[in-house]
């Protein structure tokens, strides 16, 4: 009998050094940092080849985030940071996983190796499948991989027992002709990595403001008085706007920054792009820190209202913004109403800061019209994740503060086109408008009731409901909650297929047959029957614009993600109504389709060859609210936290290093927190180590309790840090498993992997 598959990363520590935290972001260590990386992983020659194409007019968009480029000035040495270096490092890797690479290593011995070991074995170059009960994957050829996918979509029962996953580095064009694959196979099963990342801002925001997205551009920095940064980390994972809260501070703006940790990126900051900062302490960015408790963020922001209404109430027409609130939005009354059954004393404590401290942030609010409000996980990963957002929301409609220069909203997206896929239509729940005009257009019948999220997704394959899985990128296994639940929900299925880059755990916790589709990354040359394409897509800020290639691709054998979709779509679909060979053989054929069929992409073929591409439209920033239930931008009226800790037990929240791109580990270190060749941490408080007789790198175990039902991971190592009280930090994917697949954010259905209940215990193993 073989051992079981590890769906887990191994629980091996590999051995920790502690440095001290450094006392600003970027800087010299960051240009240092990416040469390191460029060097190890690609050669220095063909690596500044690449750093000078990484987001520039003429070259590819940085798969590293979705924070967008100056619509103008580029800096030299390219608009790159270290995170977004390490990312294309990664992508253009010297190290191939080839059939041999397969021959030589089973799914068993891979699966004992850990994610970083995995990550590093670099680029998948040929199509490889494992038959049911094989121990190693072999190659096979295009073809006959997609007639295989093609007999198991056909023989199911109906199409609603298949799954489209997507991450979100997939181009606008491919997306699109994977959702227009998908509903015409006939099934709406489109969930995508935004499910468990920023769907809590699009419900928010769309019921609020009538748009999922945020409002404000990049120049709206420029302009700010006022920008909150709240439960977001950019110093590691989104660095170029760091540049951004710069200008922000150069123009006489504050920045008010609200996290449970004082992350070192958002205190000073050094500009990697101007050597003459490089010495000395760097810039302050943040000008009030309030170190609120985890999940704690809605208690802090109704104390704020509460203090602006006070204000209010005692200096008539000082704070709120009457001609706007009047004019522009809907229940105003019921709001303020309800601000009234919360005390202040009541309050305080959930948030672990104190009163002082928040009427100084209050007072910068009061005083401040234009005020910009970004975001990220720290929000939107919570049971209350929703009310988070709309919380902000409210701040802004009581100052105006939106539909301007200068102020706004900023959900600040993670994967560099996650917005963009969600605009194409990748999404399990479609509106009717969006499916109408499908169907006008490619005169097919399109599936109406709405499919699976993540969440449920995992909850069908689980229950056997449905058996074929497909993943356009990302890894399912490892960026998903419940890791040994969802593995089980995989190993059910008939058929897991994943169309990746490189090698990742979800190869290997796979159903009776699996296929790896080896694909093309963003650095590389795309060649199709017309000669050389480009893609586009879509940024944080709603920018479309072009991103292309010039790097010779890794392998022959690779095909683009359109191809793929083409591929499949050939060997499933008998009288489809779309041409797959010839829509693939230019990529001008598919964005005129994306341009007859959803608003915003008149002229695209002309204006994506514009050099900073073009804006989509938005409502919000046009300062129109028509678009919501009520015509006008909605206050609402939200819960504060209902999680009651019981003794001995604490929040944990699950997040990035500095040296992991999502599921991708780049290193093991975590330099702005001091931690050198170790994940296996936790970060906590020192007064609750000293209540649990812990010490400085004791090893402890973990359970998390949710339900009544325990879950457990081994092997932590204890890190005092600088963080509230009963609140702790470990990374994210290693204690997934923490995660219950069915603790998730009222409506928006994000698994809570910010708020994980668990209790510590030493460890009974040995280092
Ligand atoms: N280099 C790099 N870049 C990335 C990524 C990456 O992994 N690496 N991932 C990309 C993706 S997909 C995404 S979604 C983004 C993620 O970007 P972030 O959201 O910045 O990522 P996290 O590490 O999850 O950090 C969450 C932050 O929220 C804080 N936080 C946690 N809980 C709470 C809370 O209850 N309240 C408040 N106020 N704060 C809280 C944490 O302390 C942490 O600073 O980054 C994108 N960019
Ligand atoms: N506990 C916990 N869980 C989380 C989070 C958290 O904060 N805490 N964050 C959540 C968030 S915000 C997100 S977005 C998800 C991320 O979930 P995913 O998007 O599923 O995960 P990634 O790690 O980004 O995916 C990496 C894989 O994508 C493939 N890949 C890379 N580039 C390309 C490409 O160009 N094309 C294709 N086809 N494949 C490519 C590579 O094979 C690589 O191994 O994880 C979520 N999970
Ligand atoms: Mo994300």
């Amino acid at each position: 009998m073989s051992k079981k598959i590890q769906a887990t990363p191994p629980e091996k520590l590999t051995g920790i050094e502690l440095t001290e935290i450094p006392t600003s972001a970027a800087g010299f260590k960051a240009i240092t940092s990416v040469f390191k990386t460029i060097n190890n992983e690609v050669g220095l020659l063909k690596g500044i080849g690449l750093l000078k194409n990484l987001n520039q007019k003429d070259g590819f968009d940085c798969p590293g985030c979705a924070w967008p480029d100056p619509d103008e000035k580029r800096a030299f040495l390219a608009e790159y940071c270290e995170n977004g270096a390490k990312a294309i490092a990664e992508e253009a890797s010297k190290n191939i996983v080839s059939p041999i690479f397969f021959e030589t290593h089973s799914i068993q011995e891979l699966s004992e190796m850990s994610d970083f070991e995995l990550g590093k074995s670099g680029r998948i170059t040929h199509p490889m499948y494992l038959a049911e009960g094989a121990e190693h994957y072999q190659k096979i050829e295009w073809k006959d991989a997609f007639e295989l996918i093609g007999k198991e979509l056909n023989a199911l029962n109906f199409p609603d027992e298949a799954i489209f996953y997507t991450s979100g580095r997939t181009s606008n064009e491919a997306a699109f002709l994977y959702q227009l694959f998908v509903r015409e196979f006939g099934t709406n099963n489109l969930p995508d990595c935004s499910n468990m990342c920023h769907e809590s801002s699009g419900v928010a925001l769309s019921e609020t403001l009538g748009i999922g997205k945020g409002s404000v551009t990049l120049d709206d920095f420029n302009h700010a008085d006022l920008v909150i940064v709240i439960g977001q980390n950019p110093g590691t994972n989104h660095p170029r706007m760091l540049t951004a809260l710069h200008e922000t501070k150069k123009n006489g703006g504050k920045i008010i920054t609200i996290n449970p940790l004082p992350e070192v990126g958002l205190m000073r900051y050094k500009d990697p792009q101007n050597p003459l900062k490089w010495v000395g302490s760097g810039e302050s960015l943040t000008d009030i820190f309030l170190q609120v408790k985890i999940n704690g963020d809605v208690a802090l922001l109704k104390i704020i209202l509460k203090l602006m209404k006070e204000q209010e109430e005692l200096h008539p027409n000082s704070v709120f913004n009457y001609s706007f609130i009047q004019e522009k939005t809907a229940g105003f009354d019921d709001f303020l109403n309800d601000l009234d059954r919360y005390s202040i004393e009541e309050l305080l404590p959930q948030t672990g800061i104190s009163y002082e401290k928040i009427k100084e942030a209050t007072q910068l609010i009061i005083n401040n019209e234009k005020i910009i409000i970004c975001w990220a996980m720290g929000l939107t990963q919570h049971k209350n994740a929703v009310d988070n957002i709309r919380e902000l929301v409210n701040i802004l409609l009581l100052k105006g503060s939106i539909g301007k220069k200068g102020a706004g909203t900023c959900p600040v997206r993670g994967h560099s086109n996650v917005q963009g896929d969600r605009t194409m239509g990748i999404w399990e729940r479609p509106k009717k408008e969006f499916l109408d005009s499908l169907e006008k257009e490619f005169g097919f019948k399109t599936p109406r009731n709405h499919g699976y999220d993540v969440v449920d997704a995992i909850e069908a394959m689980h229950q056997k409901k449905a058996s074929v899985f497909i993943g356009m990128g990302g890894n399912f296994i490892s960026a998903t909650p419940d890791t040994n639940y969802t593995a089980t929900a995989l190993q059910n299925c008939n058929l897991t297929v994943q169309i990746s880059t490189k090698l990742n755990r979800s190869h290997l916790i796979h159903g009776k047959k699996a296929l790896i589709l080896p694909c093309l990354g963003r650095s590389e040359k795309d060649i199709q029957a017309s000669g050389e394409q480009f893609v586009s897509v879509e940024n944080s800020m709603g920018i479309v614009h072009q991103s292309k290639g010039h790097l010779e691709p890794c392998s022959k054998s690779l095909f683009s993600e359109a191809a793929i979709v083409a591929g499949i779509a050939n060997a499933t679909l008998k009288n489809s109504t779309t041409n797959w060979t010839n829509i693939i053989s230019n990529y001008d054929f598919i964005r005129n389709k994306i341009e007859a069929t959803i608003p915003g992409f008149e002229d695209y073929n002309k204006r994506i060859r514009q050099e900073s591409g073009f804006y989509l439209p938005n409502n919000a920033r046009e300062n129109n609210f028509s678009t919501t239930k009520t015509g006008k931008a909605n206050f609402s009226i939200n819960k504060t936290s209902e999680i009651d800790l019981k003794e001995n037990q604490f929040l944990m929240m699950t997040i990035r290093t500095h040296d992991q791109y999502n599921t991708t580990i780049y290193g093991l270190n975590d330099r702005y927190r001091g931690i050198l060749n170790e994940r296996r941490v936790i970060f906590m408080n020192k007064e609750d180590m000293k209540n649990l007789g812990l010490q400085k790198l004791d090893l402890v175990d973990l359970t998390s309790h949710f339900n009544g039902e325990e879950r457990n991971a081994h092997q932590f190592l204890v890190i005092p840090y600088d963080i509230p009280k009963q609140c702790t930090a470990t990374y994210y994917p290693e204690t997934n498993v923490l995660v219950p697949f069915n603790s998730v954010a009222d409506i928006s259905n994000t698994p809570t992997s910010k708020t994980i209940i668990i209790s510590i215990k030493k460890s009974i193993k040995c280092l």
